[in-house]
């Protein structure tokens, strides 16, 4: 295989090099942090005052970890390093309580992630003769600028065609050659599923390759989009509060994803007694920021459940790889690559007065894409009544509500009071019939 390089000098050197690369940074990004409300009292309690008092790597340790809650609670700016002038751009991705967690990027940020999603792309042979259509949400989501970005500054050519619009998707591959795309695994099944129903021949275009990752999918689902599409798929790891996509990423060898040790330290945790876990095994990944100046993060419990390979890769990156996501050590759902907390659909169930006590999360497949049914209990006496429109305009109303927190549009089902089952322990409120073959 011929292996090509974006940032040789930096997938290339060699560890002793990048650790202290990283030690370099880790400092610089303690610095920034210590300019912070949150971690300027967090880092404080910890016995943390300044960059120097971390010594090795190893140091990391004596930082407190970062969680999603943390995010929550300095939202807007509490974790905030630079001036408000110096920021370019917000992202944004759900939180656990309907409060987003917005990410700062100030133009060196916006600078190093688009070389690490460049220097992702490029890993999988991709280059300036390519024509890229990303089929993923724009907006506050990472997935549409991020990528957008890498690709433009690899040179290819870049059709921001965003996602959904299937049968217009597939016209404009025709149309413009496409032969990279970017979507979630499912919209990709998705796509191939309607162009089979809609009769178009997989000659009539010119795909090679597909990024397909924000939510979890297994290697069975990766062979079957490769052998229906006839293409190669490079599994794709992010998150917004480490930037989004340009995280982690599959190159050629299609073996794992290196995770771009000299812009994130990794740490893999047990996520019950929180102790560092040695290379191979499988637990919580954790991640802390190196290059990031508007707003770094340190220790950030990914609730992501993974491990490093311990063999190096052929393609010569010392850049450690890890596995395909397993799963996750919170209840956070991705629906169609969307976050959605159960705990969202509580607050506006239980907002409803009309709804009742009991409601169940119901995500299955339909089709290839994930289908979300809320059922939710109404309180006793309005299925009485032999008029339904009380009942329609209830549905509606739950209906948009949860669409406009969460962004998906959900199935709202009435049930009557009661008649959803009632557990004696823990309640159990998400019944997820997606297969699960990871
Ligand atoms: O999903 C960023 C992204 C955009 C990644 C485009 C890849 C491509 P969030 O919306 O913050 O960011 O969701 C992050 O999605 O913690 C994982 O649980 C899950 N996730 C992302 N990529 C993968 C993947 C973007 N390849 C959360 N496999 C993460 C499994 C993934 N899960």
């Amino acid at each position: 295989m011929n292996f090509q390089y974006w940032h040789p000098q930096m997938e290339k050197m060699d560890r002793t090099e990048l650790q202290a690369f990283q030690l370099g940074s880790l400092r610089k990004t303690l610095s920034g942090a210590l300019k912070t409300d949150f971690y300027g009292r967090r880092l404080a309690e910890a016995g943390i005052a300044g960059a120097d008092s971390v010594k090795s790597l190893d140091d990391i340790k004596r930082i407190p970890f970062t969680t999603k809650e943390d995010l929550r609670s300095a939202f807007p700016y509490g974790m905030l390093a630079v001036s408000r002038e110096d920021v370019l751009r917000l992202h944004a991705s759900s939180g656990t309580t309907g409060v987003p967690t917005t990410i700062y990027f100030n133009r060196n940020d916006i600078a190093s992630w688009t070389g690490l999603v460049a220097r992702s792309i490029f890993s999988t042979g991709c280059d300036s003769r390519d024509v890229f259509q990303n089929m993923i949400t724009y907006g506050l989501f990472t997935g549409g600028l991020g990528f957008h970005y890498g690709a433009e500054e690899i040179g290819m050519f870049v059709i921001p065609s965003g996602s959904g619009n299937t049968s217009r998707q597939f016209r404009m591959m025709q149309d413009f050659g496409t032969t990279v795309v970017h979507a979630t695994p499912s919209f990709l099944l998705h796509v191939e599923s309607r162009m089979s129903e809609e009769g178009v021949a997989r000659d009539s275009i010119s795909l090679k390759r597909a990024f397909a990752g924000a939510e979890p999918y297994s290697e069975d689902t990766r062979r079957r989009i490769e052998e229906l599409l006839r293409i190669d798929v490079f599994n794709s790891y992010g998150l917004s509060e480490m930037n989004g996509p340009g995280v982690a990423f599959e190159c050629q060898c299609k073996n794992g994803m290196h995770l771009w040790e000299d812009a994130f330290l990794a740490e893999i945790i047990d996520p019950d007694t929180l102790e560092t876990l040695p290379d191979g095994e499988s637990g919580e990944l954790v991640l802390t920021t190196l290059l990031r100046e508007a707003m770094p993060v340190l220790r950030y419990r990914t609730r992501d459940i993974t491990a490093f390979y311990t063999e190096p890769c052929p393609c010569g990156r010392v850049h450690r790889r890890i596995r395909r996501i397993k799963g996750r050590s919170d209840d956070m759902l991705i629906i169609n690559g969307v976050n959605v907390f159960p705990s969202q659909i509580e607050d506006v169930v239980m907002g409803i007065k009309e709804a009742g006590n009991n409601y169940l999360i119901v995500v299955e497949k339909d089709g290839f894409l994930d289908r979300l049914t809320v059922k939710t209990e109404v309180s006793a006496g309005i299925f009485k009544d032999d008029d339904a429109r009380p009942l329609n305009a209830l549905r509606e109303n739950i209906r948009r509500t949860l669409q406009n927190s969460i962004t998906v549009n959900p199935r709202v089902e009435l049930v009557e009071s009661n008649s959803l089952p009632v557990s004696e322990g823990k309640a159990k409120r998400v019944l997820d019939k997606r297969p699960k073959d990871i």
